[in-house]
């Protein structure tokens, strides 16, 4: 196993557009303005019960574990994280899903109360994600409530985060509000605000480049400076012993 980046690059270098684009928005402005309670969790949709949990409840929902997990962002850089949290799976079993529920779509608070940087209109809020629910109930599907041994800091997604670890870090809604089953394919914000460069599946994937740089290889935080090597990029970020299945059959440069 990789050796964990260091607990102050993770909290210290964050995507969270709905606290600004800057790396170090997030932090700088998030523990201050992210109101972590109360918080309520609804689950909708093609499910037999539909309901919304209540944040401490989901916490003592199904037992914790520890995972060391990459997250690979679609900007070339990833970072080896201990999260803790339990399989999404331990959740959407809980609710049921119908015959009907395909997909499974993720929605995160967007609150201007809370959140400065809803006023820019880099993507279109709520921020959505969506996966199919195959990949949902996927064992290493993580719904994550912290890392390095305590609760997740604001900046990293409090009080619940996805984290998929063979996909771009995009597919890992931070600070979820709304889990809803569908049977059409959601449409999620990167999609929406460029199609062209961002598709449904996001799998990491070596072999297809974005349209404005390659993916083949990544920085890992904090391996920089002269003689950092870039690390390859592994296809599916190295899981794919356990979720190429999959996509057995699909033509990923076209689904990317
Ligand atoms: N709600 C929300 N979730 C989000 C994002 C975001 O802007 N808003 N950014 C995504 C992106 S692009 C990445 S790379 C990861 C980064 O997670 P980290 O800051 O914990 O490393 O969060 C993802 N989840
Ligand atoms: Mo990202």
């Amino acid at each position: 196993m990789e050796r964990p980046t260091t607990r102050d690059l993770v909290t210290g270098y964050c995507n969270f557009y709905e606290f600004g684009t800057e790396k170090d928005d997030p932090p700088r402005h998030a523990p201050k303005l992210l109101r972590t309670r109360p918080w309520q969790v609804v689950v909708e949709g093609e499910v037999r019960r539909p309901r919304s949990f209540d944040i401490d409840e989901l916490l003592k929902l199904a037992p914790m574990e520890e995972r060391i997990y990459r997250l690979r962002c679609v900007e070339a850089w990833s970072a080896v994280v201990p999260w803790i949290g339990y399989p999404l799976s331990e959740l959407i079993r809980r609710v049921e899903p119908t015959g009907n529920a395909r997909y499974v779509e993720f929605a995160t608070l967007a609150d201007p109360k809370q959140m400065p940087g809803l006023r820019s209109r880099v993507l279109d809020w709520p921020y959505v994600e969506g996966l199919r629910i195959d990949e949902a109930m996927h064992p290493l599907t993580l719904l994550a409530f912290g890392l390095y041994g305590e609760l997740l800091p604001s900046q990293n997604g409090a009080p619940l985060r996805l984290v998929v670890p063979w996909k771009y870090g995009f597919k890992s809604a931070k600070s979820l509000v709304r889990i809803r089953f569908v049977e059409q394919q959601p449409v999620n914000s990167w999609q929406k605000s460029a199609p062209n460069e961002y598709g449904f599946y996001s799998n990491v994937n070596p072999n297809v480049d974005h349209p404005r740089w390659s993916q083949a290889s990544e920085r890992r935080l904090g391996e920089d400076g002269l003689f950092a090597r870039r690390r390859p990029t592994l296809m599916f970020n190295g899981y794919g012993e356990q979720v190429a299945a999959l996509y057995a059959g699909m033509d990923l440069k076209r689904l990317y």
